[in-house]
Order: structure tokens, then sequence, then C-alpha cells
């Protein structure tokens, strides 16, 4: 398989009360898993390129795939490289501390959305807004050299319309990632989810990744590569 799943940098229910055992064990065994199957069983001259970044990048613009693997790609491509992110961008709560956000992120939240309350508000509205599948992203456009927060549908990646956009944080709203706990209330899932976010992850792709222009790819392992 030339697609790997990363291995959780925590345990099933080290996520606990925020996120279920039970939802983290299907979400990872069996959500994850179908995405990095599906996205493996692609031609040998495709899926032999293991960046994923390289796969996914401006994809709605892609000319040379034809129109199944682009789907496939989208699809099972964009579920495996957004889930690879979204479980490094969560930590166990006592990890999770504000207290740990650099200078260099506090200065783009002041700069981009005035202070932190502000800039969590439009996260968590621009989240609940959502109408369907799909996710809620923190971006930074290194091009113009700002960030800004972004949805997509079913499993799309910002960087499949702008390969530019670095995803410093990304939230799952589909109904997998909550259903079993929090049922239709999705605006407790993801008020609870904000105590296990991994500050220092997410400050490392924006100090080390996006203000160096560097983009956001994955080693074999789907480990994010700082490299
Ligand atoms: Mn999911």
């Amino acid at each position: 398989m030339p697609f790997i799943k990363p291995s959780l940098p925590y345990k099933y229910n080290e996520l606990e009360p925020y996120i279920d055992t039970e939802t983290m064990v299907v979400h990872y065994e069996m959500h994850h898993t179908a995405y990095v199957k599906n996205v493996s069983a692609l031609p040998d001259n495709i899926s032999c390129n293991t960046n994923l970044f390289s796969l996914l990048a401006n994809l709605s613009k892609n000319t040379i795939f034809d129109e199944k693997t682009k789907r496939i790609l989208r699809n099972h491509g964009g579920g495996h490289y957004n889930h690879s992110l979204f479980w490094q961008y969560m930590t166990i709560s006592s990890n999770s501390n504000q207290s740990q956000i650099s200078s260099m992120v506090k200065e783009t939240i002041k700069r981009d959305f005035r202070d932190f309350m502000n800039f969590k508000d439009k996260f968590v509205s621009e989240a609940l807004s959502v109408f369907g599948s799909g996710w809620c992203w923190w971006v930074y456009d290194t091009k113009k050299c700002y960030s800004f927060i972004i949805t997509t549908t079913n499993q799309d990646n910002p960087i499949m319309e702008d390969e530019n956009l670095v995803c410093l944080l990304g939230l799952d709203v589909w109904e997998h990632a909550y259903y079993l706990k929090y049922q239709s209330k999705r605006v407790e899932y993801i008020n609870s989810w904000w105590n296990v976010v991994n500050w220092k992850t997410v400050c490392k792709i924006h100090d080390e990744l996006a203000l160096n222009k560097k983009q956001v790819s994955l080693l074999k392992n789907g480990i994010i590569n700082f490299n």
C-alpha cells in the first residue's frame, strides 16, 4: 500500500471526555483506513508518488489526470490528507495549552482577527455554517501573507483550489466525527474540541512552514514533514 496511515500520537481514550473513545476507534480504524485503501488503488504511475501534497495541490485546475482519477484523489486522497492532519492538530487535553501559542502566531491572530476570542468565534461560526459534510480550516496564504478561515465540502482541502494556502488548523465536521457522542449538537462538539487542540503543532506549522512559504507535505508515514 503506497499510502500509509500515520499512527495516532495518543491512545483512543486519551481525548476523553471531549472526543469519545468509540468515535476515535471508528473514525481512525474505519473511515481513515477506507480513504487510504481507496487512494492507494490508483494506477501505479500515480500512487507511486506518495507526496500527497503534490497530487492534491491545484487539483481543481489539473488537466493532466482524467476525471475518475481526479475524483479519487479529491475524495480519498483528500480524506487521507485531511485526517492525517486532523490527528496531529489534536493532543491530550493536559497538553493543549493556549499559553503555548507562539509570539508569531499571536501576531498573526492580532493582525487578521483582532484578538483570540474573535478568531475563535469566527472559526466556530464558520464550522457551524458547513451544510452537510465538510471541514473548517484556518489557512495562511503564503502569497498574500495573511490568514483567514475557510470551509470545504466533503473531503476537499483548500490546497485543491489554491496551492499557496497552508492549513494551520482544521476541524472535521462530518457527522462521523461527533455523532456517537454529540448527536445533532455540533456546536457542543466544536466547543469541546478546543480543549484538545495541539497548539504546539499549529504554531510549528505557522512558524516553520507558512512563514517560510513552505507547504504542509506529509512523509510516507503520514506525519507532517517539517524539513
Ligand atoms: Mn472524518
